[in-house]
């Protein structure tokens, strides 16, 4: 990417001022990440430039139509009550055509102001910031609680459809395309043991056990923006993937992330396992402020919600391994294997504490 290139996108979005530089942000797997600056009256403004990876988000003008739609909705509320909405929820530059995106040959282009005085974590001990995240996802269920569930197009279908997972992954063990398959039969066997666990929920709200609601779907706590002195949570971001699921889906994919004692692509497996600490703190926030909205269902799979993102997060590691890494972004050869390995360590630690697991959410639940 050249300057050239950022300073043309940028003023297509209306950006003005005089161009100063940019950096690329690294800590998503899937879309390409530019923060620029720019000097305007003195100020420095800067803006989150994003280029969307059309292989994955196969309708990227739904996507930010939903996008779009939930940002306004969430600015609304918060306003209703006369607070200032200006940190608290992602705000998206239209292009002269009118539309919150603009394509040229090089593809799908998107811009956001940055937030002010904010500060994003990739991983955190800080236990507060912790309860923060978790209090940030609550509230965007919160705040989406009324919000008309059917209007929302389907960004990604089958996200969270684990038994389409597995029966995609058993495909790609079978086409076994990169040739690698015959090199991890021990995390196939593995990942196959646990099929059962990892489609309960989905085949529970199938029956009409569980209900959709509107939700994130990428609750990672790098997806929470902080304000940079008190750590409190400002806006949530990456809402790329805001579609109807489960809320402990939400709940269960930040515990994969936040509430590991490693990073997703630890390679030391012995290091690996569940965080209890951190597990609480999210726990804590996110339970205060949703539990109201939930059913019995929903208390009690909670702790399965974080069993089940694991297994289907690592599962999709080891799948995209044996296609070729044509899915996530990958540093190295064996990234996407180190990061399935490393989800099924953790997986395996949570399946042993489940009841302890459980025991801290009935904790928040009263
Ligand atoms: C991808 O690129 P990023 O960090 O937003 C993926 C998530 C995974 C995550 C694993 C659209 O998210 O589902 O949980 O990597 N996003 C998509 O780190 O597939
Ligand atoms: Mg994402």
């Amino acid at each position: 990417m050249n300057n050239d290139k950022i300073k043309e996108l940028c003023g297509e979005f209306g950006v003005a001022g005089e161009y100063l530089y940019y950096e690329k942000v690294t800590n998503g797997h899937i879309n390409s990440t530019y923060r620029v600056y720019y000097r305007r009256d003195g100020e420095i403004k800067d803006y989150i430039l994003q280029k969307i990876n059309t292989y994955v988000f196969r309708q990227p003008v739904e996507m930010m139509e939903n996008i779009s739609n939930v940002t306004e909705y969430i600015r609304a509320k918060i306003k209703s009550d006369g607070s200032s909405a200006k940190r608290l929820v992602l705000h998206f530059s239209k292009a002269s055509d009118g539309n919150y995106y603009y394509t040229d040959k090089d593809g799908f282009w998107r811009l956001s102001r940055f937030i002010d005085d904010s500060v994003t974590f990739n991983s955190t001990d800080n236990l507060k910031v912790i309860e923060e995240s978790g209090k940030a996802f609550g509230e965007f269920q919160t705040y989406l609680s009324d919000y008309p569930v059917k209007d929302l197009h389907i960004a990604i279908p089958h996200f969270h459809n684990t038994v389409m997972r597995y029966a995609n992954f058993y495909e790609s063990v079978k086409r076994n395309e990169s040739g690698r398959a015959g090199t991890v039969e021990n995390e196939i066997r593995e990942y196959s043991a646990l099929e059962e666990i990892a489609t309960k929920m989905y085949k529970m709200q199938k029956r009409g056990e569980l209900p959709l609601k509107v939700t994130h779907n990428d609750t990672k706590c790098n997806n929470v923006l902080f304000d940079k002195n008190t750590f409190e949570h400002l806006a949530v971001l990456d809402l790329d993937t805001v579609m109807p699921g489960l809320v402990g889906f939400d709940f269960g994919d930040a515990i994969r992330f936040t509430a590991n004692t490693c990073a997703e692509d630890e390679k030391d497996i012995s290091k690996i396992a569940l965080d209890i600490d951190k597990y609480e703190a999210f726990t804590r926030g996110f339970v205060s402020v949703v539990k109201n909205s939930l059913s019995e269902n929903e208390k009690d799979t909670l702790a399965l919600g974080a069993i089940t993102m694991t297994v289907e997060c690592g599962l999709r590691f080891l799948t995209d391994y044996i296609d070729g890494d044509k899915y996530f972004s990958v540093d190295y050869a064996e990234h996407n294997l180190d990061r399935a390995r490393c989800q099924l360590a953790l997986a395996k630690d949570m399946i042993a504490r489940a009841e302890e697991m459980k025991k801290v959410v009935e904790k928040y639940l009263d």
